[in-house]
Parts: structure tokens; sequence; C-alpha cells
């Protein structure tokens, strides 16, 4: 009898331990890999030694290969370090990236000598299915994986895409595999143990810019009710969970979908958080939004991105400005508060639109004050990572930077861990911006969190947050944004928090 396959999954570091949050993504490769054989969990974000620690885990154990997470952004740099730690000592053992780094440039992936095989897409069935091949390699057997992208004959091979599924094991995610999944519940401006979840997968819409429309190309499954109240109910009974952050890709789908599962939440009354956008929450009746304010829902992020109607079209946002503005006031009216992200500084009227930005940024303060407010550099995919369905169709104007030369993605792991494209993947900086209007953009940013702190900061203190606030008026009322600097000596003391750098 052939022994039963053995992986070991990481999750390379990209955040404090403070906002560490359930590793969902390897929490479902692990249910799935665990149907037919084992695995083991390293979660970087909450084991600072997670490279010493996978090093002697693979010495103490016989694994059959090693998959790892990687988000394109601060997780690059290391994910590439640990892979080429277990490359060095361990030679022989394959090594396979996941997430939506490899998902999105599968070809810069393989160019690192240290990725044998990258799996686009949900891994719940491509994995199991490679380690399971690993064991008996065959061209053949390799050709059949759905979503892989292997290396073969110089050249890299990409299997076609496979359709999304919520398998359901019938199981409530094996947290125990965590060491105390406890440590994970953190203290939130939703309760005191607010856990992370994902319900549904996926979203219906295909906005150019969005890594969620490249994987799933415009497609969503939802979960049944009986499902999620399972899972809620684990994480609050059996966890001690008193508040859920919703991971789901966009929680809001169709009304009639929806009811029974916000019918799940009215009954848990667990204050949560979610990915929203403006369109459903407008779309729904009166009756749901009764099961909504007895579900607590405290606060929704929404993607404005922009206030020109031209520019929403263009990326395929199928939203439109004047429903941001209705949304913050729907919001107002039933106590959730709306965070709307902004994308500025696109490449074409790249000064206009920031301006315009920022203006319509004060309009929706005046509409509903306690709004937050995100802004994100736009920083658009190379035309390569759309989804296959995307690619080609409506092509967007090249990109040029400063000098007007053509913006070349990088072709390695190593290169997209410089810092002009760690900026670039965390929506913080893009080619085409000048030093003067960079500046603008961060004191303006500066001015209005300062003006407006988040409700979402816990640990600076209040009088710090009023003093702040206070500091800020006068620049706020007249728009003198630039220059803050005594806004930006006394933020070195207080430190305020930035929810678009480390979530809730
Ligand atoms: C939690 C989260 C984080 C956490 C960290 C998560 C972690 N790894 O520890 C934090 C808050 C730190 C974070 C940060 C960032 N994030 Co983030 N994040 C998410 C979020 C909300 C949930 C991820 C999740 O757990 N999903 C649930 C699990 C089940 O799904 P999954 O992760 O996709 O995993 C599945 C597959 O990808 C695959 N898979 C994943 N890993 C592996 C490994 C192997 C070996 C295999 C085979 C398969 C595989 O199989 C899994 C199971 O199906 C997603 C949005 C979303 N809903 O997915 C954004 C998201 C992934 N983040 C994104 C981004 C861009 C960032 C940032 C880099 C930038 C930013 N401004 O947001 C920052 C970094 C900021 C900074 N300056 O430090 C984008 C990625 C898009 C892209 N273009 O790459 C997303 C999609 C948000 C969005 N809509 O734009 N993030
Ligand atoms: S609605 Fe949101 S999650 Fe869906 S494709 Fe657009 S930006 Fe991405």
């Amino acid at each position: 009898m052939t022994p039963s396959p053995h992986t070991l999954l990481i999750n390379p570091t990209i955040t404090s331990r403070s906002s560490a949050r359930f590793p969902l993504s390897l929490l479902h490769l692990s249910a799935a890999l665990d149907r037919s054989g084992s695995s083991q969990i390293i979660d970087g974000n909450v084991d600072r030694d997670f490279i010493g620690d996978a090093l002697r885990a693979i010495e103490g154990n016989t694994f059959d290969a090693v998959g790892i997470s990687a988000m394109g952004g601060p997780q690059i740099a290391p994910a590439i370090e640990v892979s080429k730690a277990i490359r060095e000592r361990y030679p022989s053992l394959p090594i396979i990236w996941g997430g939506y780094f490899p998902t999105l440039y599968p070809d810069t992936a393989l160019a690192a000598p240290y990725v044998d095989y990258a799996v686009r897409g949900q891994g719940e069935e491509s994995l199991p299915e490679l380690i399971s091949a690993l064991g008996d390699p065959n061209e053949s057997r390799l050709a059949k994986i759905g979503s892989l992208s292997w290396k073969h004959d110089g050249g890299n091979v990409h299997n076609p895409n496979r359709r999304f599924t919520l398998g359901d094991t019938g199981l409530v995610l094996p947290y125990d595999k965590l060491g105390d999944p406890r440590r994970y519940l953190a203290r939130t401006f939703l309760g005191h143990r607010t856990a992370a979840h994902q319900a549904a997968i996926g979203c219906r819409f295909r906005c150019t810019f969005c890594g969620v429309a490249a994987m799933f190309g415009g497609t969503t499954v939802l979960p049944a009710a009986a499902r999620l109240e399972r899972d809620l109910s684990y994480l609050k009974y059996e966890l001690g969970a008193d508040s859920v952050q919703f991971f789901d890709h966009n929680f809001f789908d169709r009304e009639e979908d929806m009811i029974p599962l916000l019918e799940v939440m009215a009954k848990l009354e667990m204050p949560w958080w979610c990915y929203a956008r403006s369109d459903a929450l407008l779309n729904l009746s009166e009756s749901s939004w009764k099961l909504v304010r007895k579900s607590r829902l405290k606060m929704a992020y929404i993607g404005a991105e922009s206030p020109s109607g031209q520019m929403l079209k263009e990326i395929r946002k199928g939203t439109r400005p004047d429903q941001t503005l209705e949304v913050a006031e729907l919001c107002r009216r039933n106590g959730v508060i709306p965070e709307l992200s902004f994308m500025v500084a696109p490449p074409q009227n790249t000064e206009e639109e920031t301006e315009h930005t920022f203006a319509f940024i004060r309009e929706l303060k005046k509409i509903n004050p306690q709004s937050e407010i995100i802004v994100y550099i736009y920083t658009p995919l190379p035309e390569s990572s759309k989804h296959e369905k995307e690619r080609g169709k409506r092509p967007s104007a090249p990109l040029l930077d400063l000098n007007g030369e053509p913006v070349v993605f990088p072709s390695t792991p190593e290169e997209w861990m410089q810092p002009q494209w760690v900026n670039y993947a965390c929506h913080a900086d893009a080619p085409w911006l000048t030093d003067k209007l960079r500046r603008h953009i961060q004191d303006f940013v500066t001015v209005l969190r300062c003006r407006f702190p988040t409700v979402q900061d816990l640990r600076s203190p209040p009088w710090a947050k009023r003093s702040l606030s206070a500091m800020a008026g006068w620049r706020y009322r007249r728009g003198k944004y630039d220059k803050p600097w005594e806004l930006n000596l006394a933020n070195r003391l207080v430190r305020l928090r930035m929810p678009q750098v480390s979530g809730l």
C-alpha cells in the first residue's frame, strides 16, 4: 500500500500578529487535502520564525510537497525567502505556489527556479490531484489537472481553468490545526473577539482593474443557509466569537438569494463587516433592510472608485457616481457605516480626476460624515492577467510612464519585490505619478484621516484623535492640504491606524 500523501502548507508573513486573521486559504486547502492524505499549516502571520519552523517541520516529517500562498505586494519577499530556503536544503521537494500572485502571473511565478508548479484560482481540487500525481509523475496525469500551470520542455503549460465550486465536506474548517484558534479572534470596533469568515466565493462583476474578476471571471457561488448557520454557530458557540468580518469578495448578491442568508445573520446577531456594492444595497427592499439592521451590519466596504461616470464605464464598474452619494445617505439612515474606496491618479486626466475625487469625497462627507474613505492609486492589471474570457476584449490604452515609455511589468517574482512594484501591487504608487502629485495625494489623505479618524482605530486614545481632528479642522475647511507638517509630526506620536494596509 502506498502511504497517503503529506503536504506542508505555508502562509508567508504579510501582516502583524495583532492583525492576523484565520488563514482561510490554507484552512480550505487543508480540509481538502485531508480527505485523501494529511497536511500541516504554518502561518507566518503568527509564527514570526516561519522559515525556521518550516525547515524544522520538513526535517522531522516526510512531506510529499510544500504549498505556498502568495499575494502580490509585501507577501512576495517572504514567499521567495521561504521557497529558496526549502529548495536549498531539500532540493527534491516539490514547491507549489497558489493564490492571487500565481493566478494573475503564472509565467512570472514559474520563471523562478524554486517554483515547480503554480495553481491558478481555487486550490481545493487541483492541489490534492497534483499531490497525488507527484507520486507517479507522468505528463498525461499533470496535463489533466485543471487550473495547473507547469514547466514542460523548456516552456510553461497552462492547463484549462476548472470550474469554481463551494464543495462542502459537511464539517467546519479544521481550525484546530492552527494550535489555539482563539488567538485569531481579534479585538476590533465590531467586538472583543472578531472572527474572519468567507461564506460565498467569487463575484458576478468583471471590473477590469480587479484581481477578483481576474480570478473568477464574473462568477459567484453562494453557500446554503444551513451551511452558513453551521459555520457561524461554530465560531460563536464553540470558539466564542462575538462578531464577524466577512472576506466574501462581494457579500450582497441578488436579493432573493440573500434573504435566507440574511435571516441566518439576523438570528445570530453578530456585528459584521463585509464588501458590498452601492447598487446591491440600493436595490434591497425595506424588509431586507430590516433583516440587515437586525443582523447588526456595522460597516460595508463599497468600491466607489471614481466620481466620473465615464471612468466607471471604462473600468466596467457597473455603478454610477449618483449611486455612491445615494448609498452614503441610505447607510446613514440604516446605521451602517459606508467605507468607500476610491482610485485616484488614473493614467489619463491624472490630476483633474484626482482633484475631482477630492471634491467628491468632501460632498460625501457632508451627506454622511461617518463615511470612511480609503484612497488608493489606480493601478490596473496588465492585459495578460485578465481572466481568459476577458483578455484582448476592450483592451485599455497602453500604460505609459512619466517619460512616455510603455510600462513593462516584472517578469520574475524578484522584480515584483522591488519597492516600486510592491507599491504598485498595494495601489500605493504608479509609474505615471509626478512627485508633486504623489505628495499632494499623501497630504490630502493625511488631512482627511486626521480630520476624520477611523472608528476602526482602537489603539489611539480618544483625546489624541480629538486633538488631531481639531488641528486638521482649518486645513480641511479651507482645502489647504499641502505640507501638513504639524499633522505629520503629531501623527508620528499617535500613529493613526491605516485600514487600507492592515484591514480591520
Ligand atoms: C485577508 C486578506 C488580506 C490580509 C492578509 C491575508 C493573508 N494571506 O494572511 C491582509 C489584510 C493583510 C491583506 C493585505 C493586502 N491585500 Co488582501 N485580501 C484579503 C482578502 C480580504 C481575503 C483573502 C482570503 O482569505 N480569502 C479566502 C480564501 C479561502 O481564498 P483565497 O485566499 O483566495 O485562497 C484560495 C485560492 O486563492 C487558492 N490558494 C491560495 N493560496 C494557495 C496556496 C496553494 C499552494 C494553492 C494550491 C492554492 C492557493 O486556493 C484557496 C482556497 O480556494 C482578499 C479578498 C478576498 N475575499 O479574497 C484580499 C485580496 C487578496 N488582497 C488584495 C490585495 C491587493 C492586498 C494588498 C497587497 C494591497 C491592498 N491595498 O489591499 C494588501 C497588502 C497591504 C500592505 N501594504 O501590507 C487583493 C489581491 C488582488 C491582486 N490584484 O492581487 C484582494 C483580492 C482584494 C481585492 N479585491 O483587491 N489582504
Ligand atoms: S464588484 Fe468588486 S469584487 Fe466584484 S469585480 Fe468589481 S471590484 Fe472586483
